[in-house]
């Protein structure tokens, strides 16, 4: 029994460890942490389906290396053909002319919350609440306290610290302050979120060229509301680039190959946006952890994974990223998300769910574009997702008509957990093609929605 349990107590700390891809959690007494994480969360529902995610990985696993045991060397060697083929037109095409920014706020809603109450600080303090955390300032992340865990396992983790309520009005209004800084720089900058953007500063740099010397000296004012940068020759590079001198820092990658290919070679997977636990895991199996071992097994990826997949691989491997920051109209997608204490009243519900709809709106009208399709997509009790989808007629683009048809999807979902209520803990959105899907996502725990999005996307096709 004893033996069954050690087993147990391993298998979970795998499952449930604290995620410490995230800045400022280095180095951190991670055997402690987990153990209290542990003790918080077992045999939650939660756990349950951390077990069950884990199982299916395991499984893709299982068949990946099944399959690769079937791989000849003949399929290897036209597959190495293939990979080397693309690999020199890539490199033709690599374009080291653009300046690209990735802009990312330290600890966005913390940082505001401290502006409001500098006694802050300087202690532990987290945004949200006993039940979900929206995110953690750098001295609480030293606890193992971040995003996306609940306020109750923080507690014990840091018995000091200080759990402020989330107040989206105050975010937005100082989300629009940076953005206004944003378009002195590139008015055409790409918002990825409240607190996240991409620019490209070559056109800027170009014309300060000419400008007097007082005129280019920027001051640098120092204050609680750190910002990390990242100044890289693509997209993929100065997202990467901005979260390694976090807080407060900026790393700038020169605009050469060689330097390029230094910076990825032993730059683990993970750290690439798009690359998550599970391709973590599936290319850990294949003894792939960093950014050269990609490289030096391109082949073999291009076998197992599919064409979508492997492409995207060979461009990490060599440092390959957009060079271009898709324009108004071109852009593909726009998200905001939300994490709150529960929400049980269906007024609040609703009343959240047209706040949603009202923002999405507004960043439709700015951009002059339409809503399409509506989605609404949930994760239930067993945190499996469902969508819910609605495709209107003609476009559309005002509160009211994105409000009319997120609530009677909202409205199904809630008749189809009656009589128990529909608690929510987040809510955000996303848009969808110009022509427009909706995306409402949720996510509950047991009767409790713990989390819901709406998406709205847009491109150019439709
Ligand atoms: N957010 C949230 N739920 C999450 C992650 C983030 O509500 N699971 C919110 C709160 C964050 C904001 O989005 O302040 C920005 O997210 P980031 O991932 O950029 O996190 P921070 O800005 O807080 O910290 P960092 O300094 O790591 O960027
Ligand atoms: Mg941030």
């Amino acid at each position: 029994v004893h033996r069954d349990c050690a087993k147990n107590n391993i298998k979970y700390l795998k499952i449930m460890a604290l995620n410490d891809n995230k800045a400022g959690m280095e180095g951190l007494n991670r055997d402690k942490i987990n153990k209290i994480i542990m003790e918080s969360s077992k045999g939650s529902r939660f756990y349950e389906n951390e077990l069950k995610k884990e199982q299916q990985v395991n499984q893709r696993i299982e068949r990946m290396m099944l399959q690769k045991a079937h791989i000849t060397e003949q399929q290897l060697s036209k597959a190495q053909a293939q990979v080397e083929k693309m690999t020199s037109d890539l490199e033709r095409g690599r374009d080291l002319s653009r300046v690209i920014v990735h802009v990312d706020m330290d600890a966005f809603y913390a940082a505001v919350e401290t502006r409001d109450c500098p006694d802050l600080m300087d202690k532990p303090m987290a945004v949200g609440s006993m039940s979900m955390l929206s995110t953690s300032n750098y001295h609480a992340r030293k606890f193992g306290v971040r995003a996306a865990m609940p306020g109750f396992i923080a507690k014990k983790l840091c018995p000091n610290l200080v759990i402020v309520p989330t107040n989206f009005d105050k975010y937005r209004v100082v989300s629009a302050e940076v953005r206004e800084v944003f378009a002195d720089y590139d008015p055409h900058f790409l918002p990825m979120s409240l607190d996240e953007a991409y620019l490209d500063i070559s056109d800027h740099l170009e014309q300060r060229r000419g400008w007097p010397e007082a005129l280019r000296t920027h001051r640098l004012h120092t204050n609680n509301t750190g910002t990390a940068r990242g100044i890289a020759p693509n997209m993929m590079l100065a997202k990467v680039c901005s979260d390694k001198n976090k807080p407060n820092g900026q790393y700038r990658l020169p605009s050469n190959r060689q330097a390029v290919i230094d910076f990825i070679q032993d730059l683990p997977v993970r750290k690439i946006s798009g690359i998550g636990k599970v391709t973590e895991k599936m290319l850990g199996a294949l003894g792939i952890t960093s950014c050269s071992h990609l490289g030096q097994e391109m082949a073999l990826l291009a076998l197992l994974f599919s064409e979508t997949s492997w492409h995207h691989f060979l461009h990490i491997s060599m440092g390959l990223g957009s060079t271009h920051i898709e324009r108004d109209g071109e852009r593909k997608s726009m998200s905001t998300e939300r994490t709150f204490g529960e929400m049980g009243a269906l007024e609040e519900q609703f009343s959240l769910c047209k706040e949603l709809c009202q923002d999405l709106a507004l960043d439709l009208q700015k951009e002059a574009l339409k809503a399409k399709t509506v989605t609404l997509k949930l994760k239930n009790v067993n945190f499996e997702v469902k969508t819910r989808a609605w495709t209107l007629p003609c476009a559309v683009a005002t509160t009211e008509e994105l409000f009319a048809v997120a609530k009677d999807l909202l409205k199904t979902e809630i008749d189809n957990v009656s009589p128990q209520p529909l608690r929510l803990r987040l809510m955000g959105n996303l848009t969808l093609p110009s022509p427009v899907c909706l995306n409402v996502v949720s996510h509950w725990q047991e009767n409790t929605l713990t989390s819901a999005f709406i998406y709205v996307v847009h491109n150019n096709n439709i």
